[in-house]
């Protein structure tokens, strides 16, 4: 009995060493390293680098050297260098700054716990961009905003007086990828976060999280001084408006001493804004960044607006920004969502990011995966925020893609940054999905290094995550964005999704009343001669809105990439496609291939089992079956729907349907508050 109670001892402890639930993403190091590490200072920041190396560096000694050399200094003070010494028996980490250091020291971690050669360590690191910035879209009452991984991580009822771990825990994964700062609120913002009540409680995060270099920031509304401040008015030129918002941001400042700045949504999707009072986007932003202006804080204004009365959507920042530029003051920096219409699964790159001449523009991608299956879908961000920065908008000849624009190095312009839409949540494994971990980890890698391959990416967090390197697993990640936007919107299609919560197809979905352009078939206007949005010249002209060589190249059918083909046109069901296939059976293969790629990614993964975890393998495979399932919901909606007005047949070769178009019409998802859905369709 005694032996017996033994085994059942071990079997539990063993249990207990190798179980893993996901809440140390991709920080997997053991911590009883005991390395020796020195430092030529002490700080808070200085002491997490140091506890950081202590416990998990295996390695010879570490020095962590704060020095004002010119060279250190050219790499800014979040810029480091890392150096074996002759002998080999001893690395530096240099930088100029505190924060240089604490990023080195997660660097070399991450070396070590990617595999990487040790032994002579020689290389220099400098951010891509200044402000490397997460926003969350959490509410105040802990909703979370198209968040898909539990409720808010930041407990609003017990602040200032707890502190959660997982403050400092969240803090530590950014400052490990490189991620500065965190915009705490949603852009739909509640007046209420200037309240000094929440201000202090916002101090009491700022305070948490400022050893981990990470600065906080606020979404406002703009009708703040209204609401909260009583006032008759919040038009931006009005003395007292102003006298407000001065008064508001020395309040902030004395709490938050480096405090970063506001994040605006104006004027769009009903949230107040300038044009209330007849005044401009420059107006409402420079009214902001002149009361920052002394705390050297800065004004991140959104340019996601549109109105329902104009023609074309996709066209509508452009037409309101672009006469605009010149008038910013140079503490604004314009953030612009990475396509011109909605962070759909494939869009062109906005026309903003190479038409703003005189202004700093900023990308915004959305980590959290609300047109991309929620965190039910794996779906490796990577390769398509890559492909934002990697468009070359000709803005001064070829070579000036986005990401040359946005990180400076174009014209010059500070401050530089990069934002994206968190994915995070009170779920235990933080994001939902295990591999949703890997876009919170992307998005920063990405953002410190715009020049990363998604490859490299992959690599490093599988490696990191899963404690391998597999190939069939990276090469499942870089292949899974294409397979979603292939059994979703193909072809360049796009807004297909379901009303209201967004999970799911939805090309029929009809709401009398709604705005028009929230119906997917202001989309696709599929009728019996053809699909897609025709955006050409002899359209809505917003190929108009690229430069040459692009502009002619959207502009024709023949020219325009296959992959925005129905972005930019109307397009015949016969027309040919370059394979040969007629557009109608080149859409059923899209469908069709990637419902098999989803398919394929259960097989991959069953492949691992041995490899992985249990806990953590059941819930990746858990998900995935739902992917299968939703790919096959996806692709049967879509092309039973299209086909009643290309009355083609689905090429005798592929698979059919096995869903009737009525039943998924007639079906609504039981989803409240964007919760992510244990399935999909159930008929
Ligand atoms: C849309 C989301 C909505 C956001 C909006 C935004 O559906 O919830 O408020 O973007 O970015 O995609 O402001």
């Amino acid at each position: 009995m005694k032996q017996l109670l033994l085994l059942l001892y071990c079997l539990f402890f063993f249990h207990a060493v190798v179980a893993e639930d996901g809440s140390k993403l991709w920080l997997r190091l053991p911590t009883e390293a005991q390395a020796t590490v020195k430092c030529n200072k002490q700080s808070p920041t200085l002491d997490v680098a140091v506890k950081e190396l202590r416990q998990s560096w295996q390695g010879v000694s570490v020095t962590l050297s704060l020095q004002q050399t010119k060279s250190l200094r050219a790499l800014g003070s979040e810029g480091y260098t890392i150096h074996t010494s002759p002998d080999g028996q001893q690395l530096t980490i240099a930088s100029s700054g505190e924060s240089g250091l604490l990023y080195g020291a997660f660097h070399l971690l991450r070396l070590q716990a990617t595999g990487e050669n040790l032994t002579a360590l020689h290389l220099s690191e400098r951010p891509s961009f200044d402000i490397r910035i997460l926003n969350h879209w959490d509410n105040l009452d802990r909703t979370i905003e198209r968040g898909y991984a539990g409720r808010s991580l930041w407990l609003w009822d017990e602040l200032p007086a707890t502190l959660s771990p997982r403050y400092a825990a969240y803090a530590r994964a950014n400052a490990s990828v490189g991620i500065n700062a965190t915009v705490l609120n949603n852009v739909n913002a509640s007046p209420q976060i200037l309240s000094l009540d929440y201000l202090e409680k916002v101090k009491a995060l700022a305070d948490t999280f400022r050893p981990y270099c990470l600065k906080v920031y606020l979404a406002i509304n703009f009708s703040s001084p209204s609401i909260l401040g009583g006032l008759p008015t919040s038009d931006p030129l009005d003395p007292l408006v102003r006298k407000w918002w001065n008064q508001k941001v020395n309040e902030i400042y004395k709490l938050i001493p480096d405090f970063g700045g506001f994040l605006v949504k104006a004027n769009s999707e009903g949230l107040p804004g300038p044009q209330d009072f007849g005044r401009t986007h420059a107006d409402g932003a420079n009214m902001l960044a002149d009361a920052l202006k002394p705390h050297k804080g800065v004004v991140l204004w959104r340019a996601f607006v549109y109105n329902p009365d104009d023609e074309d959507r996709a066209k509508q920042a452009y037409q309101e920004f672009v006469p605009l530029d010149g008038q910013f003051r140079d503490n604004v920096i314009i953030q612009v969502k990475n396509g011109p219409v909605d962070f759909q699964p494939r869009e062109p790159f906005s026309p903003l990011f190479g038409a703003m001449k005189q202004t700093p523009v900023m990308a915004e991608v959305q980590i959290t995966q609300e047109y991309l299956g929620f965190s039910n879908h794996l779906c490796f961000l990577a390769p398509m925020w890559k492909e934002c920065l990697d468009s070359d908008t000709y803005q001064q000849g070829e070579g000036s893609t986005v990401a040359r624009i946005t990180d400076g190095s174009l014209y010059g312009r500070r401050p530089t940054a990069i934002a994206g839409v968190a994915n995070t949540g009170d779920d235990v494994n933080w994001c939902g999905h295990d591999f949703a971990q890997s876009n919170w980890y992307a998005f920063g890698r990405l953002a410190w290094s715009h020049q990363l391959s998604s490859e490299q990416i992959a690599d490093e967090w599988v490696a990191q995550t899963w404690g391998m390197k597999n190939k069939a697993l990276t090469e499942m990640m870089l292949a899974s964005r294409e397979a979603i936007v292939s059994y979703m919107m193909p072809l360049g299609l796009h807004h297909l999704f379901a009303w209201g919560h967004h999970y799911g197809p939805e090309p029929w979905c009809d709401v009398p009343g709604a705005r028009p352009d929230w119906m997917p078939s202001y989309y696709h206007k599929a009728d019996a001669l053809g699909i897609g949005f025709n955006r050409s010249s002899t359209g809505s002209n917003a190929t108009a809105q690229y430069h040459t060589p692009l502009c002619e190249a959207f502009d024709n059918v023949q020219t325009c990439p296959e992959n925005l083909l129905l972005w930019f046109h109307h397009v015949p069901w016969d027309h040919r496609m370059k394979n040969n296939r007629t557009l109608w059976d080149e859409l059923c293969y899209t469908y069709n291939k990637g419902t098999q790629q989803a398919r394929n990614f259960q097989k991959v993964w069953d492949n691992l089992e041995k490899f992985v975890d249990s806990q953590r393998f059941r819930e990746v495979q858990h998900r995935l079956k739902i992917q299968a399932r939703d790919a096959v919901w996806w692709r049967d909606a879509c092309l039973l729907y299209f086909q009643q007005f290309s009355k083609r047949m689905i090429p005798a070769e592929l698979e059919r349907p096995v869903h009737e178009l009525n039943d998924m019409m007639n079906y609504k998802l039981p989803i409240t508050n964007y919760e992510c859905p244990p399935y999909g369709f159930t008929p």
